[in-house]
């Protein structure tokens, strides 16, 4: 006999039955203060949250617009092609910065050195690093994608307007996060109390808080990497996926977008992989906007990232863009792929 089961009630509406914390609102509560960094860094994510909802706006209404998606046939600094998507999101988060008095200046993917703010505008004590696409080739294919951003003090002067005074390890920085463009919006920040995410409730234009103090699980089942560079890696990592394929217990995922990769990787562990390659010796990733803001929140969660010798938030970079190999996640997987390293040291 068919049993009937309770109808679904469909009314939940769990900002209804929350406290609506609002990411301003978090920021003041963690530092347990209204004093001017306090409301620099509570201003600073209010930002922030404004340059990601311009672009989940425009995200979620793409293939409605005319001249929104596809390549622009410039290349950038990283000899990479550049996609209509990546100038605009550039430059919104130029826009929400300009005038806003928090920033002296602001470092990206997409340019090959810093945009300074205008003497016209007023100029704030710290300098914002960013991705402001992260997964750039999911984007004229509707998948997820992300941004990725860095807070730093201004220290020292740029008098050459080289930025070198950036050129200093990972863990200077005063907040990291990433906003993930996926069937929702989400917004994950630390400023060094924890991981705390957020989701964008689009008729409210707020993020709230869904979950405060995140752990990332010290295993996780999921290992993260493009294996179609497995012939360019070196003999150790190749060991490493032999070792997956061979042992119950594993899955593979990847995204091509690395801010989803690192969300799965917080929420159900594992890792999350981009090894050098023949070609490219140093990996991918760039240090100071991609690979030092993800170790951050997954060192804050409870987790590790490495390049295979050196713990990714001690690397000092040379360069703006300097890359980086990546191993990061949980603890345990970490530590498991650096066994081969060592193995073939
Ligand atoms: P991007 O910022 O130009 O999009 O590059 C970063 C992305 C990561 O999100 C992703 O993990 C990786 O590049 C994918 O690269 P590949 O296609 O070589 O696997
Ligand atoms: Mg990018």
């Amino acid at each position: 006999m068919t049993q009937v089961s309770e109808p679904l009630d469909l009314s939940t509406d769990k900002t209804l039955d929350r406290d609506c914390t609002t990411l301003s609102r978090h920021v003041l509560q963690q530092l347990q203060s209204f004093g001017p960094d306090a409301q620099d860094l509570s201003a600073l994510m209010n930002r922030i949250a404004l340059a990601g909802k311009l672009i989940a706006r425009h995200f979620s209404r793409a293939g409605l617009m005319e001249d929104v998606l596809g390549f622009t046939g410039d290349v950038n600094v990283q000899g990479e092609s550049v996609k209509k998507m990546d100038v605009y999101a550039n430059e919104v988060f130029i826009s929400v910065f300009k005038q806003s008095g928090l920033v002296c200046r602001l470092a990206s993917e997409e340019m090959e050195k810093p945009y300074y703010i205008p003497e016209n505008c007023p100029i704030g004590r710290y300098t914002l690093l960013y991705d402001p696409i992260d997964g750039s080739s999911n984007t004229d294919i509707n998948l997820s994608l992300g941004s990725i951003f860095s807070i730093r003090q201004q220290e020292g002067t740029d008098l050459d307007g080289e930025a070198k005074d950036l050129l200093n390890h990972g863990r200077k920085q005063l907040a990291a996060g990433y906003i993930l463009y996926g069937p929702s919006t989400m917004l994950v920040y630390s400023i060094g109390k924890g991981v705390h995410f957020f989701t964008l409730d689009p008729s409210l234009g707020e993020f709230i808080l869904t979950e405060e103090n995140v752990k990332i699980p010290d295993h996780g089942a999921v290992y993260s990497v493009n294996e179609g560079n497995f012939w360019q890696w070196d003999e150790s990592y190749r060991e490493y996926i032999r070792y997956v394929h061979r042992t119950e217990g594993y899955t593979a995922r990847y995204s091509g977008a690395m801010v989803s990769d690192i969300h799965r990787t917080l929420v159900q562990g594992g890792v999350f992989l981009y090894p050098g390659t023949l070609k490219k010796p140093e990996g991918k990733l760039r240090l100071l906007y991609e690979s030092a803001p993800l170790a951050f929140l997954i060192e804050q969660a409870g987790g590790r990232a490495t390049t295979g010798t050196e713990e990714i938030l001690d690397v000092v970079p040379k360069q703006l863009h300097q890359r980086t190999p990546l191993i990061i996640g949980s603890k345990e997987d970490v530590a498991k792929v650096e066994s081969f390293l060592k193995k073939n040291d």
